[in-house]
Parts: C-alpha cells; structure tokens; sequence
C-alpha cells in the first residue's frame, strides 16, 4: 500500500558525508523522495519530535545530538515505505543492525546511529508535519 514516511539523515550522517549514501539507498530501493529540507533543528522542534521518549533517561543526549548540526529531512513515498525504510536502515541498535543496512554498514552507536524513520504510517503524517507543515 502507497504510504508516506519522515526519513531524517541525522548530524553524524551530515557531519560524515553520507547524505548521498542515504539518498542512493533509498532510491535504489524503488521508493519515491518527494521533498527534501536541510535545517539544524531548535530544541523545541526536537523535543516535538521525540515526544514519545521524553521520560527515557537518554532523553536530553538525544535532543542534544539531534540539534547538534545540520540535518536532512526527507518525504519518501512508495508501496510499505515505513516497513521499507526501516529495513534499510536497520536495527536501531547499529551492532545488531545486519551487515548491508545502513547502521549496519557505518554506525557502531546506538546514540549517533545515522538515520531515523517513522516506525508508523501514522508517525509518518505526524513527524511530517513537523518538518514540512502545510502552508
Ligand atoms: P529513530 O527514531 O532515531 O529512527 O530510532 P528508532 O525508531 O529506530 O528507535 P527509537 O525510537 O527506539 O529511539 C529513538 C532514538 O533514540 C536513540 N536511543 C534509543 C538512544 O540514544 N539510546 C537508547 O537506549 C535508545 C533505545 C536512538 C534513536
């Protein structure tokens, strides 16, 4: 099912030349990349986005890294694109995540672990209209 989902290239994956590497990825995987923003994101914006994780106790070095630098944000479309995305990330974990995926291949911390993605079609609306709101 055609489905839209946020993909974040995160400050470390800026910061080591890997926008490209991303990009390259996902669209070798057949998916659609329909908008594209690059910003370095103010602690509010942050803290919106990762409102689900605000009583974690990694909470504050997550928003600290996430606003650490400049991000790319990123609209992607196609057929399953969450499930489709996650897959070629990996697992949040880089050391658990399979050779071949993106954290796999070029992270090794689970705090600076490259990429994010939405982990649901409804995430995906809400994190996009975050980062891309309607006029
Ligand atoms: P994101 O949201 O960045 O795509 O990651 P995931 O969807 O794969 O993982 P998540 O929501 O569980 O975690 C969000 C973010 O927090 C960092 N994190 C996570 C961390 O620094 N320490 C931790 O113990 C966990 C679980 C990494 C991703």
């Amino acid at each position: 099912m055609a489905e839209r989902t946020l993909i974040l290239v995160k400050p470390d994956g800026v910061r080591r030349r890997l926008i490209g590497e991303v990009i390259a990825r996902i669209e070798a995987k057949g998916l659609d990349i329909t908008r594209m923003q690059m910003r370095t994101l103010d602690r509010e914006t942050a803290e919106r986005h990762y409102a689900e994780h605000v009583d974690k106790p990694f909470f504050a070095g997550l928003v600290d890294f996430i606003t650490s630098g400049p991000l790319v944000a990123l609209i992607v479309e196609g057929d399953d694109a969450v499930a489709a995305t996650r897959q070629i990330m990996g697992a949040t974990n880089p050391l658990e995540a399979t050779p071949g995926s993106l954290r796999g291949d070029f992270a090794t911390a689970i705090g600076e672990n490259l990429v994010h993605g939405s982990d649901s079609p409804d995430n995906g609306e809400r994190e996009i209209g975050i980062f891309f709101p309607p006029a």
